[in-house]
């Protein structure tokens, strides 16, 4: 054998010892057996859960401005400023507790769990315990029960009871939306005429109406009482309409008939061009939706509104026919409130089954932090009466109307 080949052996050799070390050293030191031994896990030196913080850095002051907290040391979540004197009014059945539920919590989320107004409701029935143990937990301010006297929901002793029972029977067969029903009448002459006069509402100037069932979109970051008060406002609504032909075929001729006798109580500058194409000879049909309302209940109280309602009721077409209460309010607040004391809430965003009101403007929406799609505003579609409010009141249509028709 060469020398030289003797030399790459043993170099061989030695390269191969030496590979053969390394990976030992590595396996053996490197390597975690598995499973772990309490010794790797290093158990005893690591605690299982983080350590409790000391008693003394939950107690200390500022932990008062953070969650968790200790109930009775919150400050109260209210808006800063005056309120003005009013409530929401709702009326209702047992049977609408969890629709109504619904309500109130769109209502207290968006506005009122910081401005605390107390809530009123009424019914023909007694409340059971339930409608008022869960109204009661989710209203901020004080909550009202009411029970409606029975002169205010029942037939006045004038109606013939056979004519109306026919006039019912003949809008069952053609299908008219309530037509067949005694309730709904007697809650439309109720909305109409008497929810103002009931003893609860006595010490309030002014209300908002809520319904089973309705939802807000937008916060309401202002106070829309205090925003009524301050610019004599009268009459606030969301949503307008047409009314349904069938529903009141005689209501208009009622109308004109009162004003021809009592042509006092019709304000001058008022908004009769709103109600009517042809300076009061027909009724156009259009209407505020009353389900939702903010109002002064002085106006209601007056004795223009109060002669007005007598003179409807004296007619009978609550009865005799199927009058709502919007059209009633509305013609009222038409005829008899100047054009600048009704007042369209564009920024409040809102949905009773089946429409819609988004602000029409997104820089509203941004600023309201709106969830309502725009695509569904229901103001500037065919069955809306808004754009007409809007000619009466000589505004212009507000900027990406074009978009929601
Ligand atoms: N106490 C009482 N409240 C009623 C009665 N009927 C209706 N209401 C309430 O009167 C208001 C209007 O009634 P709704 O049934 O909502 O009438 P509407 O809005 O024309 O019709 P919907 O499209 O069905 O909502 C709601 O607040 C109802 O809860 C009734 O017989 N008794
Ligand atoms: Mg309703």
């Amino acid at each position: 054998m060469p020398a030289t080949a003797n030399v790459r052996t043993i170099r061989f050799v030695l390269l191969a010892f030496f590979a053969v070390a390394v990976l030992y050293k590595i396996f053996t030191t490197s390597a975690t057996p598995y499973p772990p031994s309490d010794a790797a896990l290093n158990v005893g030196n690591h605690p299982k859960a983080p350590p409790a913080l000391p008693k003394s850095d939950l107690n200390n002051g500022n932990a008062k401005d953070t969650t968790p907290n200790d109930l009775h040391q919150l400050p109260v979540a209210a808006a800063p400023g005056r309120r003005a004197n009013a409530t929401f009014i709702t009326l209702a059945r047992n049977t609408d507790t969890w629709e109504l539920a619904k309500s109130i919590r769109h209502i207290e989320d968006r506005f009122n769990r910081k401005y605390n107004y107390d809530w009123i409701f009424l019914n023909d029935q007694p409340f059971d315990d339930q409608f008022k143990k869960v109204t009661t937990r989710l209203v901020s301010g004080k909550t009202k029960y009411g029970l409606i006297p029975k002169e205010h929901w029942s037939f006045p002793e004038w109606i013939d009871q056979d004519k109306a029972a026919a006039v019912r029977e003949d809008m069952r067969q053609r299908k008219i939306i309530y037509g067949d029903s005694v309730s709904y009448r007697h809650m439309c002459r109720f909305e109409s005429g008497f929810f103002f006069e009931h003893e609860l509402l006595q010490s309030y100037e002014y209300y908002w109406r809520v319904e089973p069932d309705i939802k807000l979109f937008c916060d309401i970051d202002y106070d829309p009482f205090v925003y009524m008060e301050e610019n004599k406002k009268k009459y606030g609504f969301v949503l307008s309409l047409y009314e349904y032909k069938e529903t009141i075929p005689t209501l208009w001729a009622t109308v004109r008939k009162f004003m021809a006798e009592f042509p006092q109580h019709i304000a001058e500058g008022n908004n009769l061009k709103f109600i009517s194409d042809d300076e009061g000879h027909t009724y156009n049909l259009c209407h505020f939706w009353s389900n939702f309302e903010i109002g002064s209940l002085s106006f209601l109280k007056s004795q223009a509104y109060r002669d007005y309602f007598k003179y409807l009721d004296k007619a009978g077409g609550f009865f005799y026919e199927r009058w709502g209460d919007a059209p009633v309010h509305s013609i009222a607040a038409a005829l008899m409130l100047k054009k600048e004391e009704v007042h369209f809430f564009d920024n409040i965003a809102y949905w009773h089954v089946p429409f819609t009101h988004c602000p029409t403007r997104e820089e509203d929406r941004e600023k309201y932090k709106c969830m309502c799609n725009p695509k569904d505003n229901f103001d500037w579609k065919g069955y809306s009466c808004t754009s007409r409010f809007f000619e009466t009141q000589g505004w212009p249509k507000p900027a990406g109307y074009e978009y929601q028709m």
